[in-house]
């Protein structure tokens, strides 16, 4: 018996469109669909995804430990689900009724970087209907700086390139190729049509071999990357000053004094704080301009950008700029010739760059990793979102366009607790505008609340999948916090070192065997119009289950039902597709999946405004100011290079993995062994290194191991490894990347860590 059935793999973000073979019961083999939006291409993950679901080391029954925590064998015995579901609600109101529901943290993979995406917001759902405002999640190394941080300058995130109408096209930290296929196939297609492109990596990676620019920036400095081209495109005039002065609050006057725009209520009693004021260059007077809707007293005025101008105020005379004046100034500290240093990219490359994006427009980019993960990365992604909004073609054709998706209800549910336990999400009072806004934690505030009881005390972490002891940075409490947890669950397909901690494990079906609900396949108009019901291709393997029906199951034992449709997962199913105009029938019988008849309106912000303070695109970000940040980008320099540690070390993906995943997938592991690390030839041939031989890496923080690959096209003091490594046979083990980072590094915004801009050295190891 054998049949093909339609889907998409939903291994990563790229949801790849797919048809997957099953014969007699297995899933034998995947294809891509090339009828699909994202199905042209699947990627070696993709092909070889009937290896990791039909893998011997599978979880294919709930396991409970018999063994203390850290011994080497935690003896784990199968148990009947009933009892572990039981155990698991029994333990979490226990100690949420002793120690407040905040004292049970939970706990999510990446839904970028796994199939968690089934059922990322119905297990958010669940710490919210819990009351837990804690969870630990991936996002503060991963996707703030792009969703969330760009809310305060674009007042959303930075949308998605409208890569089919785009003259020039910018990769910047971020590599298609390995990560996102299917945005790779975007980029391929508009480069044959013509368009430009520019990659802005440390690495020669993926689309940088053919592209118009490639700016080699050192790690860490794509903020100070930034502003230099930004200054370029300022002192050339090559902006769309229309844009910044009619759309943004860049004409908006500041005061020199406090550095808060300056109101009418500040030149009048009876004034608003709501309205902003410009300098009217031909009237040579104030101008007020209602915040919501950007009309103004005067619709022929002509707003100044530059300038310094003494205002009349209730408080006496006070000297005022523009925000757009400052915002130059401050670029202009950063100009190229002052900064080549730092970026590693030359004055040169900086004008012949700046002049793409000039006359080449319009410009699209996309932004990931390679700017997220260092110590200034909100600050980084507020540089690169002013640098855009230069071009004037945010959501513009062809620009960086937010695409009309299908509307499904939202269950995210954070509304279900109440505001005081909102607050209570750990890290939110030291950043009140990081991912605790969102109720997410970074595991280094998990680990202080469990073993110093900072600020509370943290007793259970309810886990589905997430490898923190591998792909966070480790800290002083992690061994300990994690051995200190009265009651640890972890759901899961594979065991991995931080799950060897729990109390009880639990068994999840692969996404080939059960369903899911994707809505909006994000690369183009037609993909994000894609709304899919991927069916469920085999039977679920030994007992495993959906994490949704985990989620489901637990909830009623924990008296949640009412927030879970009763334990009814089609009701919730229809729920979610109540606003869509589409029913679970139709999904169901189109497993190829449906395009809804929406189109794109470009330009909303014309008649929505921006969802900032000022409701326009911030130049000068307010709650910034009022937060005590720096309204306008600013950047601490590298230090300077201790000859301990003279090289300069990052990290990247490869198509093989995803984070700590799939070492145990026998075709991809054949395709690569072993960890590596990026070298340049010649510091190799200075340490002693062949092509290929083992070496350690050694930093302040840690140490570890990986193989030497020559890469000339580097820095010559700029390395880059591979990070998620730990199975068994790789060589060091109980060692990885992120030992080697300092966990007290932080952006004080977002908190990221600095896992891209690692001063380090290396050496041949020695047998
Ligand atoms: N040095 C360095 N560190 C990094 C990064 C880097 O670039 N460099 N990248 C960072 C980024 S971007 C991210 S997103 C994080 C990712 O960090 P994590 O979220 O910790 O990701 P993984 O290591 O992939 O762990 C995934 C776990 O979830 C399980 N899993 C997979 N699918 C499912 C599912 O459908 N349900 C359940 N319940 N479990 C599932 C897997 O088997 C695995 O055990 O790592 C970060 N760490
Ligand atoms: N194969 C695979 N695909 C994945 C994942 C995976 O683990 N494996 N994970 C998924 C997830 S969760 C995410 S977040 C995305 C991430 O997707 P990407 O952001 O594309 O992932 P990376 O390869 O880690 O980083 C992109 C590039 O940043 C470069 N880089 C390193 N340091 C710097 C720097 O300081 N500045 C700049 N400008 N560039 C730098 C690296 O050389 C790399 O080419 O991928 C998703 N897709
Ligand atoms: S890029 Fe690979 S892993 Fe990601 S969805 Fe496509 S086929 Fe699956
Ligand atoms: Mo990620």
């Amino acid at each position: 018996m054998q049949k093909k059935v339609s889907g998409y793999c939903a291994l990563c973000i790229s949801r790849c469109g797919c048809i997957s073979t099953v014969r007699d019961g297995v899933l034998v083999s995947v294809e891509p669909d090339p009828t699909h939006p994202t199905g042209e291409h699947l990627c070696i993950k993709g092909r070889t995804a009937p290896e990791w679901v039909n893998s011997p080391e599978r979880i294919l029954t709930p396991l409970k430990r018999t063994n203390p925590k850290g011994s080497a064998d935690p003896g784990w015995q199968p148990i009947p689900w009933e009892d572990a579901l039981k155990t698991v609600a029994d333990r979490l109101n226990t100690l949420a009724q002793t120690n407040g529901r905040e004292s049970v943290a939970f706990s999510v993979t990446t839904p970028s970087g796994t199939a968690v995406s089934d059922s990322f917001v119905w297990i958010n759902r669940l710490a919210h209907a819990f009351g837990s405002p804690n969870t630990v999640f991936a996002t503060e190394n991963c996707n703030w700086h792009k969703d969330f941080t760009p809310v305060h300058t674009l007042g959303s995130g930075i949308g998605m390139p409208d890569y089919e109408k785009s003259g020039c096209i910018i990769l910047w930290g971020f590599n298609p190729t390995a990560t996102w296929l299917a945005q790779a196939t975007q980029v391929r297609r508009a480069k044959k049509r013509g368009a430009k492109l520019i990659v802005i990596d440390c690495r020669k990676v993926g689309m940088a071999s053919m592209a118009d620019q490639w700016l080699r920036v050192r790690p860490g400095s794509d903020g100070i990357l930034a502003m230099s081209l930004a200054h370029v495109m300022i002192e050339k005039g090559w902006f769309d000053a229309a844009f910044i002065r009619d759309s943004s609050n860049g004409s908006f006057l500041v005061r020199m004094d406090s550095g808060a725009l300056l109101t009418e209520a500040d030149i009048d009693a009876e004034g608003s704080d709501q309205c902003y004021l410009q300098w009217d260059e031909v009237k040579q007077s104030v101008r007020r301009v209602n915040a919501k809707n950007k009309t103004a007293d005067d619709q022929c005025a002509m707003p100044a950008l530059f300038g310094s101008f003494t205002i009349e105020t209730l408080q006496g005379a006070i000297s005022c700029s523009p925000a757009f004046q400052l915002y130059a100034d401050r670029c202009k500290s950063y100009a190229p010739e002052l900064q080549h240093s730092i970026t590693g990219v030359s004055e040169v490359q900086l004008y012949k760059t700046a002049r793409l994006l000039h006359e080449c427009g319009p410009v699209s980019y996309f932004t990931w990793t390679g700017t997220a993960q260092q110590t200034q990365a909100s600050q980084t992604s507020r540089a690169i979102s002013l640098l855009y909004a230069l071009t004037g073609d945010l959501d513009a054709p062809g620009g960086n366009v937010y695409f009309e998706k299908p509307t499904i209800n939202n269950v995210f549910g954070l509304d279900l607790m109440d505001v005081q336990q909102k607050q209570k999400a750990l890290g939110l009072a030291e950043r009140p505008l990081g991912p605790g806004t969102m109720g997410w934690i970074s595991s280094t505030d998990l680990y202080r609340a469990v073993v110093h009881h900072q600020p509370y005390s943290v007793k259970a972490l309810i886990s589905f999948g997430a490898n923190p002891q591998l792909t966070k940075p480790p800290t002083p409490d992690t061994e300990k916090a994690l051995k200190a947890l009265e009651f640890y669950v972890h759901a899961d397909l594979f065991m991995n070192p931080t799950a060897e901690y729990a109390d009880i494990v639990l068994p999840v079906a692969s996404p080939w065997e059960r369903t899911g609900l994707y809505a909006g396949f994000h690369v183009s108009q037609q993909a994000d119009a894609h709304i899919q019901l991927r069916p469920a291709v085999i039977e679920p393997r030994g007992e495993s289950k959906s994490d949704m029906w985990i989620v489901f199951q637990i909830a009623k034992r924990l008296g949640l039902d009412e927030h879970f449709f009763l334990g009814d997962m089609d009701r919730a199913l229809e729920h979610l597709l109540l606003p869509a105009n589409v029913d679970r029938q139709t999904l169901e019988d189109n497993p190829q999946g449906i395009r809804l008849p929406i189109t794109t309106r470009y330009r909303k912000y014309q008649t929505e405004g921006f969802a900032t303070p000022t409701g326009r695109l911030e130049i000068y970000s307010i709650r910034f100011q009022e937060t005590g940040y720096d309204p306008l980008p600013r950047f601490k320099e590298e230090v300077g290079i201790d000859p301990v540690y003279p090289l300069l070390l990052t990290s990247a993906k490869w198509v093989q993995f995803c984070h700590s995943q799939q070492r145990n997938v026998p075709s991809l592991r054949k395709r690569m062994p072993d960890p590596l690390v990026e070298v340049h030839p010649e510091t190799a041939f200075e340490k002693g290194i062949g092509d290929g031989d083992w070496v350690v890496i050694n930093t302040l923080q840690g140490t570890t191991q990986a193989r030497a690959r020559y890469n000339s096209d580097l820095q010559v003091d700029v390395v880059c490894s591979q990070y998620g490594w730990w199975s068994p046979d790789a060589q060091g083990k109980g060692q990885h990347y992120n030992g080697l980072v300092d966990s007290d590094g932080i952006d004080p915004i977002g908190s990221s860590n600095s896992l891209r801009q690692i001063y380090c050295n290396i050496q041949p190891l020695e047998e």
